[in-house]
């Protein structure tokens, strides 16, 4: 593609594809989009952030695609909604009330180094890349490296198994990064993290059956931005299962209050899984766009 009005957003795209497109999305809008790189992945591939952003010294609300590298329809979704912020601004009058008042951080390949071994070598790859001594296993599950409960239950000690926690809260880079970057910032407002699959719209906890505190205030803008769509809603620990080590559950205990986790297409029950097809990009995207607006625009009202 020559631009991003030519991009393919309706089918998936490599590792390169997805890094052109950024920086074309950022040639295009030098005054609204702008890259970061907050850090590096453990293959030193650069941790790509998209700031969108009409103002200084603004809160920010945080989105993340892509901490499990096997969840293709993130990635897919993560550019649409970066195309789909860039395209609004002075156009959608609630994107532009929103970019008026927050800036918007998007971090559409969280986990580099796990999506590029998808593309080559394991389409069902979730963890990070980095090695565990001792062990003949590779990589640390990035959703279970957080400094939330870390270590317990709903998480492994053992490197072989698809959640395990690693040697040490935010072992991993890609997960640091993102810690030192929600420190050093300040004020975001909220984050959201976006998975696959199951149509689930997620709250903290999943480390403990307590409930939090402002679950009932996230459950009515979880409800409203449901409208019209077959998620379920609730707490992490009662609507999926334990985990302990999560990011919304850390984001959350940080101050954090509008956390929030996505399981996108498809439902729990379909053959699909991790391999939705091509052809559901699109309608994914636009439904959850429509969820992520509600979360914004109450944050932006509360
Ligand atoms: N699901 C999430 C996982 O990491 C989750 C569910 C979300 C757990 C938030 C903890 C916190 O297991 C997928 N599909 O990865
Ligand atoms: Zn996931």
């Amino acid at each position: 593609p020559r631009s991003t009005d030519d991009f393919d957003y309706a089918n998936y795209h490599t590792l390169d594809e997805i890094n052109s497109f950024i920086d074309m999305l950022v040639k295009e809008n030098p005054q609204l989009v702008s890259k970061i790189v907050i850090g590096q992945s453990y293959e030193r591939r650069p941790l790509n952030v998209l700031k969108f952003s009409t103002g200084s010294n603004r809160p920010g609300i945080w989105i993340d695609t892509g901490i499990h590298s096997r969840e293709w329809v993130t990635q897919a979704c993560g550019t649409r909604f970066a195309k789909m912020i860039a395209a609004s601004y002075n156009r959608d009058p609630a994107l532009t009330a929103i970019l008026n008042k927050f800036d918007i951080f998007l971090e559409i390949v969280t986990n580099p180094d796990g999506f590029q071994f998808t593309h080559t070598s394991d389409r069902m790859w979730r963890k990070t890349r980095k090695p565990n001594p001792g062990s003949p296993c590779i990589g640390v599950d990035p959703n279970r490296n957080w400094d939330s409960n870390f270590g317990g239950p709903g998480s492994s000690n053992n490197p072989c198994k698809e959640n395990y926690h690693g040697p040490s809260a935010h072992s991993e880079s890609e997960v640091k990064a993102i810690v030192d970057f929600v420190k050093s910032h300040g004020k975001l407002k909220a984050f959201v993290s976006i998975h696959s699959y199951s149509q689930f719209l997620l709250y903290p906890y999943g480390y403990t059956k307590t409930r939090c505190k402002d679950r009932k205030e996230l459950a009515i803008a979880a409800l409203k931005s449901l409208y019209g769509t077959s998620y379920t809603y609730g707490s992490i620990i009662k609507v999926i299962y334990q985990a302990s080590g999560g990011s919304i559950d850390w984001t959350y205990d940080q101050g954090i209050k509008y956390s929030y986790t996505f399981e996108l297409r498809p439902l729990q029950s379909s053959l699909y899984g991790f391999l939705l097809p091509a052809d559901q990009i699109i309608p994914t995207a636009k439904e959850t766009w429509l969820a992520l607006m509600v979360i914004m625009e109450h944050t932006k009202n509360n």
